[in-house]
């Protein structure tokens, strides 16, 4: 609450200026972009092209995972003015905020390394407006750009010469594997869970941003207990995104979406708008049960959502 209450205080005082709170850390997220398009350069030209792909060609999603992260620091870096000296507390605030913008340019990495994979798994064609790159190059340099950009990731993270940190967001890279791993093998019973949905959605969707916030607050050097609150404020952050992001898979429209909708359904995936649909109209359960490989199945599910 803490935590969320001062990067509330930071952005509603920009909002009441009618401001965008993305604003607050604008500077912050160009430099960000400046940093992964020089960090993805690789030796052989094929997959140098491959992995600059989405960073070269200026298309940047809402680096959503980044402007929390920074947000994240903005709230947890409490100055302590004082002894020794001005001076020196100001290098080392200038050194911390630089060690806390490598962990949103670790995190984003791993985000799109994800999407890459995601996209290859998921056979999809468009992602952030434009060809995917598994569509554009292929799955084969698809899979090898995102192997690519996790090892660049990797090292970076080392630099940070902070094992738990490195341990953290190593294991969120295993929570993604399981998330979709999960999502791919579900058994019927598993795919009308509230319970499995939620376990599922914590490791595809809220594992990076929580764990990334919880390093964010070790960095900072901040307790055990207020790293925990970064932690769950971040859980609760990302099931909520992925919540808004399931609805929006029904709501929106390919432009808006920057890839394509009702994505989900057509995949057999059940996500949170069917679940709660299925409370309300129980009857719903035996045409989700049926597979949902029929289309006239899914337009029922349709016109009841
Ligand atoms: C290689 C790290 C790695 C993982 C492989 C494929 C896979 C395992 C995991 C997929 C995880 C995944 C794609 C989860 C969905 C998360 C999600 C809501 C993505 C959309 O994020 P946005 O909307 O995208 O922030 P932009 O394009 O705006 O960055």
């Amino acid at each position: 609450h803490a935590i969320g209450r001062q990067i509330h205080h930071q952005s509603s005082s920009v909002v009441e200026d009618g401001l965008d709170p993305f604003l607050l850390v604008e500077n912050e997220l160009s430099i960000l972009a400046n940093r992964l398009r020089s960090m993805v350069v690789a030796e052989v030209p094929k997959l140098a092209s491959a992995a600059e792909y989405f960073f070269k060609m200026g298309v940047e999603g809402k680096r959503f995972r980044p402007t929390v992260l920074l947000l994240m620091a903005t709230a947890l870096n409490v100055h302590i003015p004082g002894p020794p000296s001005e001076k020196v507390i100001d290098a080392l605030s200038e050194e911390l905020r630089k060690r806390q913008q490598r962990i949103a340019e670790i995190t984003e990495m791993i985000h799109v390394a994800s999407l890459l994979h995601d996209d290859v798994l998921d056979d999809a064609d468009t992602r952030r407006g434009i060809g995917s790159l598994n569509f554009v190059m292929g799955n084969k340099l698809a899979v090898l750009a995102g192997d690519f950009l996790l090892s660049r990731a990797c090292v970076a993270l080392a630099s940070l010469k902070n094992t738990e940190v490195v341990s953290l967001l190593a294991t969120v890279v295993e929570h993604l594997v399981t998330g979709e791993t999960m999502q791919m093998t579900t058994t019927s019973e598993q795919r009308c869970s509230m319970e499995y949905y939620l376990q599922k959605t914590y490791y595809k969707t809220a594992s990076l941003i929580s764990n990334s916030c919880k390093a964010i607050a070790l960095l900072a050097g901040q307790t055990t207990e207020v790293s925990m609150l970064a932690y769950e404020y971040g859980k609760n952050l990302g099931l909520a995104f992925q919540l808004i992001d399931d609805v929006l898979d029904f709501t929106g429209t390919s432009m808006s979406l920057g890839k394509g909708s009702l994505t989900d359904i057509r995949h057999g995936i059940i996500t949170a708008p069917i679940l709660y649909a299925i409370e309300e109209f129980p009857q719903l359960r035996a045409v989700v049960d049926r597979g949902l490989d029929n289309p006239a199945d899914v337009d029922l599910i349709l016109d009841y959502l």
